[in-house]
C-alpha cells in the first residue's frame, strides 16, 4: 500500500483552466459581509464555543448536494485554533461539467478565508475532487496553506496523520472513468434525496439520507469500507503516528484499528459531521443533526426558568 501511495503521489498534478477560474473567482468575489474590514472588530469570531481543532472534509462546493447553509451555521457555532480542510472541499469534477456556484458556496469560501485572516491556522489537504489544488501544494490561498498531507499533534501529545484518503481507493486508482461514472449515479441519488426530503419536510418528518442509506447497504456488501479503514490505519502506523484523520468515503467514524486511532470526519453532503479536538486534546465526532436537536430541545425547555417545587415545597435542584 505504501508503494502504491508513493507511486501515485504526483501522477495527476494537472491544474485545469476551470480550476484556475474557480480559484481566482473565489478569491476575488466581494465578501457579502461588506463591513468585513481586516481591522474591524469581529464579534462573530469572539462568540461560539472554542475548540482547539476542527477537521472537515467532503464539502463538495459547486454541487447541488452540498449543504453549505448548514456548514455556515456549524462554523458560526464553533471557533478554533486549527482548521483542517481534509479534501473534496470544492468539487472540480462537477464544476468542469456544469458551473454551479450559489452565494452560500461563496460564503463558505469567504468564511474559511476570514478564519485564516483572523489568526486561525487553516490547512487544506486536497482530495480527488479538488485534485487541481494538488498543483499548488506548498503555496497559500489567502493564508490557507495547501499541503499534500499533514501531521497534527493533539494537546495531549498524540500525532495524527491527515490525508483525504483517495489514494487508498482501489476504484479510483485503477480507472478514473469508473469513478466518474459512479459520480453521476451519485449525483442522481442526491437529487432524489432532496426530492424525498422535500416531501418529508412537508409531512413534518425529519431529514433522512437516502444516498447514505443506499451507500451503506452497497458498500457494506462490498466490504469496501472495512478494507479502506484498515488500509488507512495501517499506513498511519507504518509512518509512526498514533492515528489518522481522513474523509473521502463519507462515513464518519472514530475507532481503534489494531492500536491505531482511525478517524473519519464524514462529509457535508449527507451526514453533516466534523471531527473536533477539545482544548484538552480529547477528540470527538460531531454530528450536526444531534447538535441541532439538542439546541431545539434546549429552546423548548428554556421558557421554564422557574425551578419546579418538590412536594415538600423546597426547590428541586437539577
Ligand atoms: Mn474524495
Amino acid at each position: 500500500m505504501r508503494a502504491a501511495f508513493q507511486a501515485t503521489g504526483t501522477a495527476w498534478l494537472q491544474p485545469s483552466a476551470t480550476a484556475f477560474r474557480a480559484a481566482s473567482g473565489m478569491l476575488h468575489t466581494p465578501d457579502r459581509d461588506s463591513h468585513d474590514h481586516p481591522d474591524s472588530p469581529d464579534k462573530e469570531d469572539e462568540s461560539g464555543q472554542r475548540l482547539r481543532t476542527i477537521f472537515i472534509s467532503d464539502i463538495h462546493l459547486g454541487t447541488a448536494g452540498c449543504q453549505a447553509e448548514e456548514l455556515l451555521e456549524f462554523l458560526k457555532t464553533y471557533r478554533c485554533d486549527y482548521l483542517y480542510l481534509v479534501g473534496d472541499i470544492v468539487d472540480g469534477w462537477q464544476l468542469r461539467r456544469r458551473w454551479f456556484w450559489p452565494q452560500s458556496h461563496n460564503d463558505v469560501v469567504q468564511k474559511l478565508l476570514r478564519r485564516a485572516r483572523k489568526g486561525c491556522k487553516v490547512i487544506f489537504v486536497p482530495g480527488n475532487h479538488d485534485e487541481f489544488a494538488r498543483g499548488f501544494v506548498g503555496h497559500q490561498f489567502g493564508g490557507i496553506e495547501v499541503r499534500e498531507d499533514a501531521v497534527h499533534t493533539t494537546a495531549d501529545g498524540r500525532t495524527l496523520w491527515v490525508t483525504h484518503g483517495d489514494y487508498f481507493d482501489g476504484v479510483i486508482q485503477c480507472a478514473k472513468w469508473l469513478a466518474y461514472l459512479g459520480d453521476n449515479a451519485y449525483e442522481f441519488t442526491l437529487k432524489l434525496n432532496r426530492y424525498l426530503n422535500g416531501l418529508r419536510a412537508r409531512l413534518g418528518l425529519p431529514y433522512w439520507s437516502l444516498s447514505a442509506y443506499l451507500k451503506q447497504k452497497v458498500k457494506t456488501a462490498l466490504n469496501y469500507v472495512m478494507d479502506f479503514e484498515v488500509a488507512v490505519a495501517q499506513e498511519a502506523r507504518s509512518r509512526g503516528h498514533d492515528g489518522v484523520v481522513c474523509g473521502h468515503i463519507h462515513r464518519a467514524e472514530m475507532r481503534d484499528i489494531q492500536g491505531t486511532l482511525y478517524c473519519n470526519d464524514g462529509d457535508w453532503v449527507e451526514s453533516r459531521t466534523a471531527l473536533v479536538e477539545h482544548m484538552d486534546g480529547r477528540l470527538e465526532l460531531l454530528h450536526w443533526d444531534t447538535v441541532c436537536s439538542a439546541r431545539t430541545a434546549n429552546l423548548a425547555v428554556a421558557p421554564e426558568t422557574v425551578t419546579p417545587l418538590s412536594s415538600n415545597g423546597s426547590r428541586i435542584r437539577s
